[in-house]
């Protein structure tokens, strides 16, 4: 594996998921394999588990880690090409790849969606810089359009808590105050699709996500319905992926906060969402609280599928 972008990087997800289980019975089982080995996280965006968890991840296999925050301390980055620099953002991202990476052998970015712009969004214009400039191992932290590492972990999760070979995992729209990127939700779809599980996604018409990662055919529009004999229900919320409304909220129906009627419907169903969630927006208390919840083990294997995307690249790059 050279970089970890999306499921493109994937050659074997079973291979990938006997990894994670090794490395969760042992994880300092190689702990030499990243001896004088240096990863470089830097985050243009704020970041608790994703932060920690590639750290320790990274730590786990002896390699040493710098954390830089773009947007605290560091220049500001202009990422535009052919601009006269006459703005508040002092160094071009042409240098400052190149110079980032002569520090570092493997890069972890996390860029942000716009909201704004939809194709340069979907182009992911930085991270495609970043490996292009950079000549070193490139993973995600979270892209614009993409959260690789959080749905590894997710798939990871459910391979410990389904009851059935091809579970029925709901992903559903949950309303929140702000707008969100489609990422999670887009990585989390992709994911679950690679793993052959049934997927069924539901939202309020208007939500619909790139026909890329989400086919008409999975999409339920009658929340209730989609609930039914759902093994996993997987809240997040995103803002509207059509190009006229792009990154725009349409609406904060409630009737899709996850909740414990809800819940009936399904098979006993876990509860998941990458975190940071909001309580009585996205989930009722009552729900992320109970036994049906597995948001804590999800970010607890945070740790594990960074350390085994890790310990993939240091094995085949060095
Ligand atoms: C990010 C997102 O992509 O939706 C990161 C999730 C891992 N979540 C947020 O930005 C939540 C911020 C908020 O206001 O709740």
């Amino acid at each position: 594996m050279r970089n970890f972008l999306s499921i493109n990087d994937v050659d074997s997800l079973s291979a990938l998921l006997l990894s994670a289980q090794e490395i969760k019975s042992d994880r300092f089982a190689f702990n030499m394999l990243g001896k004088n080995r240096t990863l470089l996280l830097i985050f243009f965006n704020s970041s608790l588990r994703t932060r920690l968890s590639t750290q320790k991840a990274a730590t786990n296999l002896g390699m040493n880690v710098i954390v830089l925050d773009i947007n605290q301390g560091a220049w500001k980055l202009e990422t535009e090409y052919g601009v006269v620099m006459d703005s508040d953002k002092p160094e071009h991202i042409l240098e400052a790849i190149p110079v980032m990476a002569s520090y570092c052998d493997i890069i972890g970015v996390r860029s942000f969606a716009s909201l704004t712009d939809r194709e340069g969004d979907y182009q992911e214009k930085i991270l495609t810089q970043f490996v292009r400039y950079s000549g070193k191992p490139v993973i995600s932290l979270e892209s614009a359009t993409r959260h690789p590492l959080q749905s590894f972990a997710d798939v990871i999760t459910i391979e410990q808590y389904k009851k059935r070979d091809r579970p029925k995992v709901v992903l559903t729209w949950a309303p929140h105050p702000n707008p969100l990127p489609q990422a999670v939700a887009n990585s989390f779809a992709e994911w679950v699709r690679l793993a052959d599980y049934e997927l069924v996604v539901t939202h309020p018409k208007g939500y619909e996500l790139s026909h890329d990662f989400v086919p008409e055919s999975h999409i339920e529009y009658d929340v209730e319905k989609a609930y039914e004999n759902a093994d996993f229900i997987y809240a997040k919320n995103w803002s509207v992926f059509d190009q006229t409304n792009y990154g725009k909220i349409l609406s904060k129906d409630m009737r899709w906060m996850v909740d414990s009627n809800k819940m009936q419907l399904t098979n006993s169903a876990k509860f998941m969402h990458c975190l940071p969630v909001r309580r009585n927006m996205i989930v009722e208390d009552s729900v992320i609280d109970g036994p049906q919840s597995i948001v804590l083990e999800q970010a607890s294997n945070r740790e594990i599928s960074a350390q085994v995307i890790l310990k993939e690249i240091l094995t085949s790059q060095f």
